[in-house]
């Protein structure tokens, strides 16, 4: 792909919009950046992208200014229904995403790894066990990396290992992964992509330019997943924690097996013992980084080895302190309501549960069951707060509900309420949009919260400790 001399306009100007428009530019493009957002806000950016003699449109997008281009480069958060992207469109205009356009220039081999809940775990320990591997590898994409940012670094005997969501599928051409990974499609970003159905399909992306050569890899399990299986381009693999699979990873006797071709034995990789994550979709998610990295090549030692060494990743289930005998995990990732559901499901009972954020078009009555016996009490934050109250109560909710409005209004209550044993769990089944910046921003505020406590807690008892040696 040529870009010398081209026109190209990069519409949004966060992490991926900011990386697409000073690579476009390295190429010698000739580069707009178009932001809602003010250019006050976006002092910061500006200077950085003047002096490298990029074009700034900030404060709003004008439709001039889309019609001037060769090429419209638009970033993952962008809906494509704005009305100046609606019109270059009916205009013909090319139009990608910064993951197209990456993928153009990536070097050596691609792992992509969609679904709607896993993606993160799933793609960081693939990247862990292909490092320990020895392969040169990258991880990015979602997972906070833009894509355009590794091409300059990917190498032809390397793996990149990619987190790709819905918003970066829709706008995929090309798209190729050696290895696709389809984890799990239940609803989400209905907001956005207007159905469930246009949402599998956009998910479905991942494996749509893939040929004869590549594989797909799908969770048994999931019965939305599975109907890929029928639109498949590559090789089907297959991994389930239920039942025995003809191709793929599954669990026997306690050990997570490889059978690679249907006439060929299964062979033992690790035990379900070893793996150092909580849940039951945990357990799907390194099923999944197994088969992906026995497909990529990787000796079933070195994988035994990286998935015992693996933590969770920050904001996924992540545990945070204990205080005064109340455990605190902080699963700020959990963006929708089947990850919320997984969240609630790790646990026995004794949970205090803090939902709440931005709705995104989500139906949260399929949670009112998963409370009976479980969830002593919910915590509500954000605007959701009264479509989620009213849901539950349709749903037939067990626990007692109770309005908190902010993050810190509810770990307080969350705290006071919990005895010793009892679990405070932040899985908010809504995107953090109306309070944060982002799930990470309100996972460290969940965290700075839990700390505090730990250190109130601290305090309060070399109070009483020093209280009781003055005495
Ligand atoms: N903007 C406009 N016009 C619009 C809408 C937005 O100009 O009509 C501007 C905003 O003012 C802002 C910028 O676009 O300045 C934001 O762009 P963005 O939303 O694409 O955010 P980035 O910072 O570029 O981050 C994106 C991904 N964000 C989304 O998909 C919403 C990040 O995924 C990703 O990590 C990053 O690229 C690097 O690849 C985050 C996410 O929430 C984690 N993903 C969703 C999810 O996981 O559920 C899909």
């Amino acid at each position: 792909m040529d870009l010398k001399g081209k026109r190209v306009l990069v519409v949004g100007l966060g992490r991926a919009g900011l990386a697409a428009a000073l690579f476009l530019r390295s190429r010698g493009a000739l580069v707009t950046v178009s932001d809602v957002r003010s250019a006050e806000a976006l002092e910061k950016e500006i200077p950085k992208l003047l002096e490298e003699g990029i074009a700034v449109e900030a404060g709003g997008h004008g439709l001039l200014t889309f019609r001037r281009q060769d090429l419209l480069v638009v970033s993952p958060g962008v809906p494509l229904d704005t009305p100046e992207i609606r019109l270059v469109r009916s205009f013909g205009q090319t139009i990608l995403g910064e993951l197209e356009l990456a993928s153009r220039f990536l070097k050596g081999q691609t792992l992509a790894i969609t679904g709607s809940n896993g993606k993160t775990t799933t793609t960081t320990l693939c990247g862990a066990i292909l490092a320990a591997s020895g392969a040169p590898t990258l991880v990015g994409g979602n997972i906070g990396i833009p894509v355009v940012a590794l091409t300059g670094v990917s190498r032809e005997d390397g793996w990149n290992v990619l987190e790709v969501s819905s918003f970066q599928l829709e706008t995929t051409e090309t798209f190729r992964p050696r290895i696709a990974v389809l984890l799990n499609v239940t609803p989400d970003h209905l907001d956005r992509h207007g159905s469930f159905e246009n949402y599998r399909e956009v998910k479905e992306r991942i494996f749509r330019f893939q040929t004869g050569d590549d594989f797909l890899l799908l969770n048994a399990d999931d019965e939305v997943a599975a109907r890929a299986a029928a639109r498949a381009r590559g090789r089907v693999f297959w991994f389930s924690r239920t039942r025995v699979v003809r191709q793929g990873t599954f669990v026997h006797n306690g050990t997570v097996m490889f059978r690679e071709s249907e006439q060929g034995g299964a062979e033992p990789v690790l035990p379900v013992a070893a793996i150092p994550l909580k849940g039951a979709h945990n357990l799907e998610n390194v099923l999944a980084a197994v088969a992906a990295t026995r497909l990529a090549g990787v000796e079933a030692e070195v994988i035994h080895a990286a998935v015992r060494r693996f933590q969770a990743v920050e904001h996924r289930l992540e545990f945070v302190a204990e205080v005064g005998g109340t455990r605190f995990y902080n699963d700020s990732k959990a963006t929708n309501v089947d990850a919320a559901a997984k969240a609630i499901a790790s646990f026995d009972g004794g949970v205090h549960l803090i939902l709440g954020g931005k709705d995104k078009d989500s139906d949260y009555r399929t949670l009112a069951p998963l409370l009976a016996g479980r969830v002593r009490a919910v915590y509500l934050i954000g605007a959701a707060a009264a479509k989620i109250e009213a849901h539950l109560q349709a749903g037939g909710a067990a626990a007692p509900i109770r309005r908190a409005g902010t993050l810190a209004a509810a770990v307080e209550q969350a705290a006071a309420a919990a005895e010793p044993g009892d679990t405070v769990l932040l899985a908010p089944a809504c995107s953090s949009f109306d309070q944060f910046r982002d799930y990470q921003q309100r996972g460290e505020r969940f965290k700075e919260l839990v700390h505090a406590l730990r250190d109130a807690a601290a305090e309060h008892h070399l109070l009483k400790s020093g209280a009781g040696q003055s005495a």
